[in-house]
């Protein structure tokens, strides 16, 4: 009799925690990424037929953003400056900074309504996006109906990185505006918020500069086999700017220097070195433009004076038109007696003209300044200098790399495999000078907007949550199920 007893309490006891951990899966919305604490509550709240967003001065901006997504559901929205004015309550709060940070904040959700506090407009931005998955996936494209009631809660949340980014090669096949914007959009949602575009390489030249005019004159019209030419105008740059500002992003600009420089030793011929000895080999020479796939054979005349001037122009036009403090000059794969210096010196350019430089790690051969960034691919540079790193690690990061083996139009030089989402996932550091994470799509083989979606996502959305979320609350299952909750909000975007 005891033992059937206890036999059916221990049975009762595994149907019980079976059915909570059900519950914790299923009955919660799918927040990505997962934020620092969450305490789901019972209760929820019913949304009444009309909502009033109160905020206290300085929450204007963040303000609109709820606005904008009240006014997806089928409730009346008004807005009041104030506090305790309404049901959607907004406030920026200083004293938070020191609890909450750069971009962390509190959600608190209630029979009565909703609660969002923060240190800044980006901690509110955030707030908002959590809300944002709180509610029905169809609010991304329509206009939800009557009868929405949120699960209360109370939240509190900041990132464990600064950095968390994506890399887009727009120059050996272009994107332009439209699809940059979109991505920016998709960014948001999941809290990423440095988007880094690698604007120039061999095989074409991508941001216009009035000082160098022929650099997309030339330089734009070209693009690798099969893939996109053009550029963007430097009204299209600042409006991709001021869209992803307003989204906590920050546009990180890039010119490859000094190697995977064709397009622009093409567009300037006389930039080159006497016949044309820093191309080597010489896989394509001008007015030819480039349209394979190599690297590491063209290199900027790093010997000669006037190559500085070049360089010196091209930076100082780009720090004037970029509103973020950082500027990459590249920096990888090639062999340069001069490297070294070449490095040191546009370092200093870019501090000259009030920027921090940012390239990859191969940087680190160089005495860099201690403000410099180096972006990790490989891991296998003998660096002289301690610098901040963004981890890029290339079998984790690399989504020009293939989803599943065998995926056509995919790069393999980092693993055969391709980098799978749990590959992306499973990324762990405990380097002290990492500051965040950044993936990287290159664009040899990724050559329309469709294949940029299937490289990018989800798997930047593993990317959004190793950046933000610490590693001993990170769990693979419990990411995936989250994730495939996310998949009718994807479809609706
Ligand atoms: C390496 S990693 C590159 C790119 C290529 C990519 C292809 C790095 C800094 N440079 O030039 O596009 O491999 O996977």
């Amino acid at each position: 009799m005891k033992a059937s007893l206890a036999h059916f309490l221990m049975i009762f006891a595994l149907i019980m925690t079976a059915s909570g951990n059900a519950q914790s899966q299923q009955d919660v919305p799918s927040i990505i990424p997962k934020p620092m604490k969450a305490e789901w509550k019972k209760g929820v709240f019913r949304l009444p037929s009309e909502v009033t967003v109160c905020y206290n001065s300085g929450a204007a901006a963040s303000a609109d953003w709820l606005v904008k997504l009240l006014k997806s559901t089928s409730s009346e929205v008004k807005k009041t400056e104030g506090q305790n004015c309404g049901n959607f309550s907004m406030l920026i709060n200083d004293e938070l900074k020191e609890q909450l940070g750069e971009e962390g904040y509190k959600l608190s959700v209630n029979s009565k309504g909703v609660k969002m506090q923060a240190a800044t407009n980006a901690g509110l931005f955030y707030a908002v996006q959590t809300l944002r998955q709180m509610f029905p996936a169809a609010i991304e494209n329509q206009k939800l109906q009557e009868g929405i009631s949120l699960k209360q809660v109370e939240i509190t949340d900041k990132p464990i990185y600064a950095w968390r980014g994506s890399m887009l090669d727009i120059a050996r096949s272009f994107f332009g505006i439209d699809y940059l914007k979109k991505h920016v959009d998709r960014m948001a949602l999941y809290k990423m918020n440095r988007f880094h575009l690698h604007l120039s390489d061999d095989q074409g030249w991508r941001i216009e500069l009035k000082n160098k005019p022929k650099l997309t004159a030339i330089g734009g019209k070209s693009s690798v086999k099969n893939g996109r030419s053009g550029y963007l105008t430097q009204e299209e740059y600042k409006e991709l700017q001021e869209y992803a500002a307003a989204r906590n992003i920050v546009i990180i600009p890039e010119i490859d220097m000094p190697g995977h420089t064709y397009a622009a030793l093409l567009s300037y011929p006389e930039l080159n070195c006497d016949n044309y000895a820093n191309l080597d080999p010489q896989r394509a020479l001008p007015p030819a433009h480039y349209q394979e796939y190599r690297v590491g054979w063209s290199r900027l005349c790093t010997e000669r004076a006037d190559t500085y001037d070049f360089v010196s122009e091209v930076i100082s036009e780009l720090a004037k038109m970029t509103k973020g403090p950082w500027l990459h000059i590249g920096g990888d794969e090639i062999d340069d007696e001069h490297y070294k210096e070449f490095v040191i010196k546009a370092d200093s350019i870019v501090r000259e003209n009030g920027k921090t430089a940012i390239g990859w790690e191969e940087v680190t051969q160089a005495p860099v300044d201690s403000s410099f960034i180096s972006q990790r691919w490989n891991g296998r540079t003998k660096s002289v200098v301690n610098t901040r790193i963004i981890e890029s690690i290339c079998s984790s990061f690399y989504f020009d790399h293939a989803n599943v083996p065998g995926q056509p139009h995919t790069n393999n030089w980092c693993n055969k495999e391709g980098v799978s989402l749990k590959d992306a996932y499973n990324f762990e550091t405990d380097d002290q000078n990492v500051i965040g994470v950044e993936s990287a799509v290159w664009s040899e083989f990724v050559v329309s907007d469709d294949m940029a979606d299937n490289r990018l996502w989800p798997r930047n959305i593993a990317v959004s949550e190793i950046g933000w979320t610490p590693s001993e609350k990170r769990d693979f299952d419990d990411f995936t199920g989250r994730l495939g909750r996310q998949g009718a909000r994807l479809d609706n975007l």
